[in-house]
């Protein structure tokens, strides 16, 4: 199913500075500026009710540090979909989420209208993950200071997935992951720099040839750094030969 024609995104942060920031540049910027996604940065203190607008606490049972209380959160929740309409995902970042990938962004760029929710401090109280939340994102294993990056780079993945955000929609269809696979090398001018020459057949203007010499590396590519890939993507008998012979090959380069 193709992606949603436009998307509302809203990013909840106590730092709303360090997400509007870099949603003002390039792809996604002029996407935002030509209305084609809708991306609506919230402070989450602006949703706080106490006079210090405080949005965490010290941890029932104790242990260092602190915890976003769930208040601020669902109230930041409950006006965005009064706001907004009611969203379609409420994403929460956090280290101890799915892993985001490149299907996960095809899938929430079919649901039109999605809120994250920025960690912050030791995490947040659990009944936000299991009341507030629809959906609990890890974009790696390993721990950030806060949920903004995340964030950023799924706003960025699912942009780049609505029409009209990336010029050319086949660069898009062609993009690594999207295949399945990863990318093939890409070469520019000058054709010859510091003695490193280009590829020749990218030189050649036979595209058939090139379409081949580029499905190959790209095959080469993902069996040399990853090659589970290679179990989930749509190959065809001459992308199963290929990857044999190069198997092969490598064995004998090996023994
Ligand atoms: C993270 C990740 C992540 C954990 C504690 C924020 C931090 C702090 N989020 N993928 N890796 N979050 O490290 O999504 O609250």
């Amino acid at each position: 199913m193709a992606a949603a024609r436009s998307m509302k995104l809203d990013v909840v942060t106590i730092f709303p500075r360090m997400v509007e920031a870099p949603l003002a540049e390039g792809v996604v910027g002029r996407a935002i500026q030509r209305g084609l996604i809708d991306v609506r940065v919230h402070d989450l203190r602006a949703h706080t009710t106490d006079r210090h607008r405080s949005v965490d606490d010290v941890p029932f049972g104790g242990g260092p540090g602190m915890v976003m209380t769930p208040e601020p959160l669902f109230r930041a929740v409950d006006a965005i979909a009064r706001e907004r309409g009611e969203p379609a995902a409420v994403i929460l970042t956090s280290p101890d989420g799915r892993l985001f990938t490149h299907r996960e962004a095809e899938r929430l760029a079919r649901l039109g209208h999605v809120v994250v929710l920025c960690g912050r401090y030791e995490g947040v109280d659990d009944r936000v993950r299991h009341h507030l939340a629809t959906e609990e994102l890890s974009i790696g294993d390993y721990v950030l200071s806060g949920g903004e990056l995340p964030a950023l780079v799924i706003v960025d993945a699912v942009a780049r997935l609505i029409p009209g955000v990336v010029g050319d929609e086949a660069s898009v269809a062609r993009d690594t992951f999207a295949r399945g696979l990863l990318d093939f090398p890409q070469y520019t001018r000058p054709a010859a720099f510091r003695g490193l020459e280009v590829p020749p057949v990218l030189l050649s203007g036979h595209h058939a040839e090139i379409e081949r010499w580029r499905r190959r590396e790209a095959l080469a590519r993902t069996l040399e750094t990853r090659p589970e890939l290679l179990e989930t993507a749509a190959l065809d008998d001459e992308d199963r030969a290929w990857l044999q012979e190069l198997v092969e090959l490598r064995e004998k380069g090996a023994s």
